[in-house]
């Protein structure tokens, strides 16, 4: 095995969590280098559920996790993350779990910057999370924010106190909405404190030591390609690089280092959050795929959008992330269904359009092309070898693989650890 990058191809909840688990049987470090607790990625084991949000997800596997300087983190939710997985038996003592002292703290004025935004005006709503997530990276780029290692500084409380001010400010007088108590969030962030120290280090450091030791790192990838900041559906995306490229800078290590990524894709495409969906389906056929694939937000518990493969998003994801390989998941969902879509291009303006465009306007305004297959009607749950897949299961995966030039590796049928073909 090498040092893989995990990335999700579409709008995010592709299945990476699952992903990242089973390949961290193969890697000595599992690291995230970009989100927050906005993600909820899933793993099942021997039947139980495992849902994280900022512990990596090779936890569960017994590997050392590290939450990359690329993060932002709310220390309250990490707390209780360490407790929940605790009480299911998971090490997450300090020699297991290290957060590195570069990574942003979500302070509560950034959620309730969030919240406060999200709830005046209906028609700018992107949809959030509501957990900080973007106020938390302005800060950061605005030179505001309050990293880990500030947390152990004498300074904090001085810090909290200047950029707090501002913030309430902001809160009472332009969202009248209330202000953020000051002494109690430093009162609490020192009890965070006290707590979290014994897990902050330079992970850039530990990293570099485990590769000069020519062992693994495996990078887990949070949300999707196509809610990157920069190359996303702008401005309805998330606030950090979802992309591979930041998998180096978000954990602290030069290009170099990587040997392959590896996107995910659902075997249809889902989304959370408003924005614009080309393939959506607002049918009986999107509640189907809805409903069988319980496609509820692993954080919010919102419905998710759903409707067909679109590999005009996957060409651009392959491009984007220079993916070396698929790994297909819930592919078990779409059994029963007679016949399946798969989008090959968009037509703008009786033009087939070559690749993902940037204007929502456009992309509004763009009509799926489609091609038709036939469905399969096998529940293929129990499957575990290639060829066992019935004829039209691997006649939709080779189309979808032939469309956007890139293999299929790993096939994954259902949420469980096992139920999954590696692909040779
Ligand atoms: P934010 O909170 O600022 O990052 O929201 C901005 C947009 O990014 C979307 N987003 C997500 N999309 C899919 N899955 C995510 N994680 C959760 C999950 C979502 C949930 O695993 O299901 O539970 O609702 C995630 N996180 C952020 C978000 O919907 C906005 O469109
Ligand atoms: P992530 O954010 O990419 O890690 O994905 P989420 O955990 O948010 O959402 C994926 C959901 O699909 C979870 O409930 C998983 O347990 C589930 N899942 C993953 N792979 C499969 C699969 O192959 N089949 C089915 N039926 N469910 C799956
Ligand atoms: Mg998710």
């Amino acid at each position: 095995m090498a040092n893989i990058v995990i990335i999700g191809t579409q709008w995010g909840d592709e299945g990476k969590g699952k992903i990242v688990d089973l390949l961290a049987e193969y890697s000595d470090y599992v690291v995230r280098f970009q989100g927050g607790n906005n993600a909820g990625h899933t793993m099942v084991v021997n039947g139980e559920q495992f849902i994280s949000h900022l512990v990596p997800s090779g936890i569960i596997q017994g590997k050392v996790c590290m939450i990359g300087n690329g993060m932002v983190v709310d220390p309250e939710v990490l707390i209780n993350e360490i407790d929940y997985l605790t009480e299911k038996g998971v090490n997450v003592g300090p020699e297991q779990l290290k957060i590195s002292e570069k990574a942003h703290l979500i302070m509560p004025y950034h959620k309730a910057v969030d919240h406060a935004r999200e709830s005046a005006n209906e028609k700018k709503q992107i949809g959030t999370t509501g957990r900080g997530i973007g106020p938390c990276y302005e800060d950061k780029s605005a030179r505001r924010g309050i990293r880990f290692v500030d947390l152990l500084d004498d300074g904090f409380e001085e810090n909290v106190r200047a950029v707090a001010e501002e913030k309430n400010f902001y809160l009472t007088e332009f969202f009248k909405a209330p202000a953020v108590g000051v002494q109690d969030v430093i009162d609490s962030y020192s009890r965070y404190r006290d707590r979290l120290a014994p897990y902050v280090t330079d992970v850039s450091v530990m990293i570099d030591q485990v590769l000069r030791e020519d062992r693994r790192v495996l990078f887990e990838g949070a949300q999707g390609t196509h809610l990157d900041i920069d190359h996303g559906t702008y401005p309805y995306v998330t606030s950090s690089n979802t992309v591979s490229g930041n998998a180096c800078c978000g954990a602290g290590v030069g290009p170099k280092k990587i040997d392959r990524v590896t996107g995910i894709v659902k075997a249809y495409t889902t989304r959370v959050g408003k924005g614009p969906f080309p393939t959506e389906l607002f049918d009986a056929t999107g509640d189907f795929i809805q409903e069988k694939g319980a496609e509820f937000g692993a954080t919010t518990g919102r419905r998710r959008r759903c409707g067909w493969i679109d590999t005009v998003m996957l060409r651009n994801a392959v491009r984007l992330n220079s993916l070396t390989g698929f790994a297909v998941t819930k592919l078990d969902v779409l059994g029963g269904l007679d016949t399946l879509k798969i989008c090959t291009g968009y037509k703008y303006k009786n033009k087939e359009l070559a690749d993902f465009p940037t204007s929502l306007q456009v992309l509004g305004e763009c009509e799926p092309v489609y091609e038709e297959m036939p469905g399969w009607q096998a529940d293929i749950s129990a499957v575990r070898s290639y060829d066992q897949l019935p004829q039209a299961t691997r006649q939709y995966l080779r189309r979808v693989e032939e469309l956007t030039e890139t293999e299929a590796e790993i096939i994954s049928v259902g949420p469980g650890r096992d139920q999954t073909i590696m692909v040779n």
